[in-house]
């Protein structure tokens, strides 16, 4: 029999502990999703989205015409479906599986809120009561009672209790406004009322969208793509606002905080947990039961120093940003981390946790734990289910399995001795503080260095890995270049991990990645390039500072006048294109990489990248490679600074830097 080629594991990532830990996978011969990929290719209809299976007579395919001349339009479905509205339906469910993801974590997190509010939550409690009182306003809940000198304050719990039933309203409103569109910028708020997409609930729009893409319900692509945007709007606006705000005022809002990353975190002669997947209850209660001292000293009894918790995925940044907890890497790593052989046990709870796991953890001795009755996983070594009311006993049963299974480890262990240091932790708020001072309010400062041009503009990069594009490569190639150009950069996800494992997430990386524009603001305020904003739903967070550069003033009247633009240059999730949806029609240029899910259909396509500017001011796109992506993203700021009148005010800064840089050089030259 011939002998298989062998993977080229240096190809598959820019990490070099993920390629390390990939050939001790390969010497082995353990099976990853890097081989899975090499031997399975996808099939190309689909990827373009112009494969129809959501009726039994199909599935219908309807390539993409050869020549030049071919007409799409002769090509159809059995039903006489064009590839537009296939490509359209397949691109709303997209969008509606992103969301459902986005807003079931959120329902999940209102309903502890509501139990937290009334004191039947065991471990949690309401950490930031300054966050809750500034969101009351918005849900129009009274934070004091009684009038003139009998006015009071109502309590934090009072005051939770009423909001949460408000909040958890909003999942089956059936008509009216979801109330955090009220943050909107003015203008972009009667955009969405002319357009009709205002979202009326956060599942409403969901079941709608996929109403209408049943078999021969909406066969006209624009409004199909319409109603992904009411969904879309659903999740930024909706259930990803609220998920990240009740989550800062349960377990704090972030600050800056500094922690590691990467597989080296992990440690020989501890207890290693790995807390994998994305939403923060139980990892929170995770936290806790870990540092307890009874713990410890259970831990110690079985020989090992003490516990190691490290996060993994989205649920890691939460726990990084709150507790400086380590990350052990993004989404392609999550295979690697059992393969290191010192997991003692990997807790899993949803989304984004590969099937693969449980094979692998069969190799080794880990114990791979199941935490949520939504997300099993066939042959996972057991199910703990997380309970609102006991999550602290359950956190405790989690970690003794841990503790258990530390003598357990067969060798040969392999820890990879690198990791890097961060510093994470920028809420929005956050920001704010940090930037300070100004009498116009503190987003003023960032607005009048991008107006002065020191700094070009702003931009989101984003997102997931993908194993059909190198490991991290191009979320770095893409933000080194940024940078250069002056560029500051929010991060959220996968991407801010490998941001993080570069070294780009600490203020010493102003100096050295950044074009000295951007360099000098970093080290002035203190802080790094790259922003580390958290994870997925807290996309959220950088709505909300979009929003708040807007209102302090000096660049337009909306989101879309922002010099900024967004990308997600490795995605792969179905939430991703939820979020670029909700970030095109908030008024966001957004790129994305490796492939676009409509390329099938040119006229669908187009509707996507050009017609959306003129509806929205905001559009997507598709740019495979990650120099070109930075590219097309800073001709975009650069055509937003001319349309605001302020691209003269760059040249003037550079030709100014320049000649300081040409003095102090002329005096140290003896
Ligand atoms: Ni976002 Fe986070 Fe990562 Fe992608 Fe998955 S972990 S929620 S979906 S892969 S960035
Ligand atoms: Fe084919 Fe139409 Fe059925 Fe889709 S809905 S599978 S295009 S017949």
């Amino acid at each position: 029999m011939a002998e298989e080629k062998k993977l080229d594991v240096t190809k598959c990532s820019v990490d070099p502990v993920t390629v390390e830990m990939l050939q001790k996978a390969q010497a082995a011969g353990i099976e990853t999703i890097f081989d899975r990929a090499e031997k399975m290719k996808p099939c190309p209809i689909g990827a373009e989205g112009s494969c129809c299976k959501i009726c039994s007579q199909g599935p219908c395919r309807i390539p993409k015409p050869k020549k030049a001349g071919d007409d799409t339009k002769t090509r159809m479905g059995l039903c006489g479906a064009t590839a537009e509205t296939i490509g359209a339906r397949n691109f709303a469910r997209m969008v509606c599986a992103g969301a459902a993801a986005h807003n079931d974590h959120s329902r999940g997190t209102a309903l502890l809120f509501k139990e937290v509010a009334h004191g039947r939550a065991q471990g949690y409690e309401l950490k930031d009561v300054a966050k809750l009182k500034k969101i009351a306003k918005d849900w129009g809940v009274a934070i004091t009672e009684g009038e003139g000198d009998d006015k009071k304050p109502r309590s934090a719990e009072v005051i939770a209790q009423e909001m949460a039933d408000k909040i958890l309203l909003e999942f089956g409103q059936q008509a009216g406004e979801l109330t955090y569109v009220q943050r909107a910028p003015k203008k972009r708020l009667e955009i969405w009322r002319e357009q009709g997409v205002v979202p009326r609930g956060c599942d409403i729009e969901i079941v709608e969208l996929m109403h209408r893409t049943h078999m021969g319900v909406d066969q006209e692509y624009k409004n199909i793509i319409k109603q992904c945007t009411r969904t879309a709007l659903s999740d930024g606006w909706g259930g990803s606002m609220i998920s990240t705000d009740i989550q800062d005022v349960m377990f704090g809002c972030p600050v800056p905080v500094a922690g590691d990353i990467n597989l080296g975190v992990l440690k020989e002669d501890h207890v290693n947990i790995i807390i994998h997947g994305h939403e923060p209850l139980l990892p929170e209660m995770i936290y806790v039961a870990s540092q307890e001292p009874d713990m410890i000293q259970y831990a110690q009894s079985k020989g090992a120093k003490g516990i190691q918790l490290a996060g993994m995925c989205c649920s890691a940044n939460e726990i990084l940003m709150r507790h400086g907890i380590p990350i052990a890497g993004n989404y392609l790593q999550q295979e690697l981390a059992m393969i290191t052989g010192a997991v003692d046990a990997m807790v899993v709870d949803v989304q984004c946790e590969m099937q693969s796991l449980a094979n692998i953890a069969k190799c080794y001795h880990t114990k791979l734990i199941t935490t949520d009755n939504r997300a099993m996983i066939e042959g996972a070594t057991m199910h703990i289910p997380f309970d609102d009311h006991h999550a602290l006993d359950i956190a405790r049963k989690v970690v003794r399995e841990a503790i258990d299974n530390y003598p357990n480890r067969k060798s040969p262990v392999m820890i990879p001795s690198q990791s890097t240091p961060t510093v994470v932790g920028f809420s929005y708020e956050t920001i704010q503080y940090l930037l300070g001072g100004s009498i116009r309010g503190s987003y003023y400062t960032l607005n009048d260095n991008i107006i002065g041009g020191r700094v070009r503009g702003v931009a989101g990069v984003v997102g997931c890995n993908n194993c059909r594009s190198m490991h991290d490569n191009s979320h770095l190639t893409l933000i080194k270049e940024l940078l250069k150009n002056d560029v500051v950069v929010l991060t959220t996800g996968c991407s801010a991990m490998a941001c993080g494992k570069a070294g780009l997430l600490t203020p010493e990386a102003a100096t050295k990645f950044c074009g000295p524009g951007l360099a000098e603001v970093c080290e002035t305020v203190g802080i790094p390039p790259v922003l580390h904003m958290g994870s997925c739903v807290d996309n959220s967070r950088i709505l909300m500072a979009a929003t708040a550069c807007v209102k302090a003033g000096g660049l337009g009247n909306d989101i879309s006048d922002l010099p900024a633009a967004g990308a997600a240059p490795e995605w792969m999730s179905e939430k991703a294109i939820s979020i670029g949806h909700y970030f095109v029609t908030s008024g966001v240029y957004t790129v994305f990489g490796v492939t676009f899910p409509t390329t099938g259909s040119d006229i669908l396509t187009d509707h996507l990248f050009k017609d959306l500017e003129q509806i929205y001011g905001g559009m997507w796109d598709f740019v495979a490679d990650p120099d070109d992506m930075a590219k097309k993203m800073i001709a975009h700021i650069d055509k937003k600074r001319a349309a605001l009148g302020i691209d003269k005010a760059r040249e003037r800064v550079l030709f100014d830097m320049e000649m300081r840089r040409d003095i102090a050089a002329a005096g140290h030259e003896d």
